[in-house]
């Protein structure tokens, strides 16, 4: 079957942001949308002519459709096979072992993350590298530049492929597999966690949980791994099956969007353990009884912790978190004598600290954790480490945390995200904060002192690549951290990240409310911000 190259023309707006691109469906579904983001990058990643090609996403609305198109296309631009998941279902982080596991070219992963799904919600499609991971600057960049300049596509004139079936099938020349979207990720996580451990757990009649899916990609994997394999009462997974609009909810694991998962953690009859991940299975939440887990704290009793799990038993080289993350972990790496590193907002950047062994652990305060087992934050996999966690030490969530707070002190961390503000409106309160901060240094600000102030930059220690303008810091002499940025994950207006942190040593003090502790920083981020004059908002949207 010969190609057919059709005529296109750029497309404005195409440059990825921190995790592909993210769009309404409705730009998606613009003539040429899609195809010429795909064409971008078959043009960049020749690669992938000849080799194999991961595709899957999160289940949302248009993924189907946008899977047939990538098929096609894929069959016209030479690729020789393709791995894609039955009923085109893949979650983020199975996509990254799959990738990795089969020594493919890299993977095309449909998904707009937490972000909401339909025909009147979010979109988004990612390219990994060969290694498992997001793209890095250099090559979105240069997708991004080719989608500036691009003026045709190549496709097949061809049915559409049945994903229902497994097995291998042929489009033209090119082989497709259909596989089951769990396996490979299944025999991963047994490879990782004390199996037996959490059976027993689970058996032991003592220990409850509920696994929120909250109907989306990860409803399949908890119920195999979480009821099959580790015998969890049937039930243990809510909102289970995957929905092409997440059921009308909001698939991102947090205080605000989890409120019946958390209801049920508290009270007389609560659970132990609970946790949910989001839309394409890569963030997590954990809680115990009353009991909410900040993911910077996550993190950090996760690198503490890991010897009590089989695949990391020998320890770990490094930690690495986003520079908006607490700085719990530094304290866990400071105490085994191994590095830290701060890097931008976006699993990307932990790519190369993990390829070239600097790090086991890495994580986010975005609700991302993840270790060098695969190359993308991984919700179940978190889950599964605390669980592992909770049947080896007989202890709660809620002990666990407060231990580890009274060993290392406690990092009071809050996000408050003021959401759809105009985007104009952002970028002046950025411009403005940034045009202060070479006079705020060795100035007292709310009765604090700053001790630096700056806009964060980054060297990859790997590559040497530079990333500038990664959100700006006010760190205050007592240790205290107040930060700004701009999402780079909204597809309406902008959202203003604003990221406080203050740290507590002392055990007597550590059990306050963290509102509470923050009220002076908040008082003095949203004063020095110019918040309310400048966006019109009195108060953040969602508090984290
Ligand atoms: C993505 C990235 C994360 C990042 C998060 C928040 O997560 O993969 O690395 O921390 O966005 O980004 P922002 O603050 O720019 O909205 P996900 O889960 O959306 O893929």
């Amino acid at each position: 079957m010969d190609p057919i190259i059709i005529p296109t023309q750029p497309i404005a707006g195409q440059r990825p942001g921190t995790s592909g691109l993210r769009k309404k469906v409705k730009v998606f579904e613009q003539p040429g949308y899609l195809e010429n983001f795909v064409q971008a990058v078959f043009d960049t990643q020749p690669e992938l002519s000849g080799g194999t090609l991961v595709v899957g996403g999160d289940g949302r609305y248009y993924n189907k459709t946008a899977i047939q198109t990538i098929l096609r296309m894929a069959a016209a631009n030479g690729v020789a096979h393709v791995l894609v998941g039955c009923d085109g279902i893949l979650s983020t982080p199975a996509a990254s072992c799959v990738i990795r596991k089969h020594r493919t070219q890299g993977g095309l992963i449909l998904s707009a993350s937490h972000n909401p799904g339909g025909p009147d919600a979010d979109f988004g499609i990612k390219f990994n590298v060969g290694a498992g991971g997001p793209a890095p600057e250099s090559v979105t960049n240069a997708i991004y530049e080719r989608t500036r300049t691009i003026d045709r596509y190549r496709t097949l004139d061809a049915p559409d492929v049945d994903l229902q079936q497994l097995g291998r099938q042929r489009l033209d020349e090119m082989e497709i597999e259909v596989i089951d979207p769990v396996a490979d990720y299944a025999e991963l996580m047994e490879t990782l966690f004390d199996f037996n451990a959490i059976h027993q757990l689970f058996n032991s009649g003592l220990f409850r949980m509920r696994f929120d899916a909250m109907h989306a990609v990860t409803g399949p994997y908890a119920v195999e791994i979480l009821e099959r394999r580790l015998g969890a009462e049937p039930g243990t997974v809510l909102n289970g099956e995957p929905l092409e609009d997440f059921g009308g909810g909001h698939p991102d694991p947090n205080l605000a969007h989890t409120q019946v998962l958390v209801a049920m953690t508290e009270g007389a009859d609560a659970l132990d353990f609970a946790a949910a991940s989001d839309g394409d299975g890569d963030r997590n939440m954990i809680l115990g009884k009353a009991f909410f887990v900040t993911p910077s704290d996550s993190l950090a009793v996760l690198a503490a912790n890991a010897h009590h799990t089989p695949g990391y038993r020998n320890g770990i080289v490094g930690i690495a978190r986003s520079m908006p993350t607490s700085q719990a972990a530094d304290r866990v790496a400071e105490e085994l004598g191994i590095d830290c590193y701060e890097t931008p907002t976006g699993w990307k950047f932990f790519g190369n600290l993990l390829d070239a062994g600097r790090i086991t652990l890495c994580g986010e305060e975005s609700f991302g954790t993840g270790s060098d087992h695969v190359r993308e934050k991984d919700g179940l996999w978190a889950v599964l480490f605390w669980l592992n966690l909770l049947a080896v030490r007989q202890q709660s969530v809620a002990e666990i945390v407060r231990d580890h707070w009274r060993r290392f002190g406690r990092n009071y961390y809050t996000r408050h995200d003021y959401e759809g503000v105009d985007a104009k409106a952002a970028e002046g309160l950025m411009e403005h904060l940034r045009e202060r901060l070479p006079g705020l240094v060795g100035k007292p600000l709310g009765g604090l002192t700053v001790a630096y102030a700056d806009d964060f930059a980054y060297q990859d220690p790997i590559d040497g690549s530079r990333a500038e303008r990664q959100g700006i810091r006010i760190g205050l002499a007592d240790g205290a951290r107040i930060i700004f940025r701009l999402s780079g994950t909204g597809t309406e207006g902008a959202t203003l990240r604003v990221y406080l942190e203050r740290f507590e040593a002392d055990p007597a003090r550590q059990g306050h409310d963290t509102q509470e502790v923050m009220a002076q920083l908040i008082s003095i981020a949203r004063d020095i911000a110019q918040i309310e004059s400048r966006t019109g908002r009195r108060e953040p949207d969602v508090i984290t």
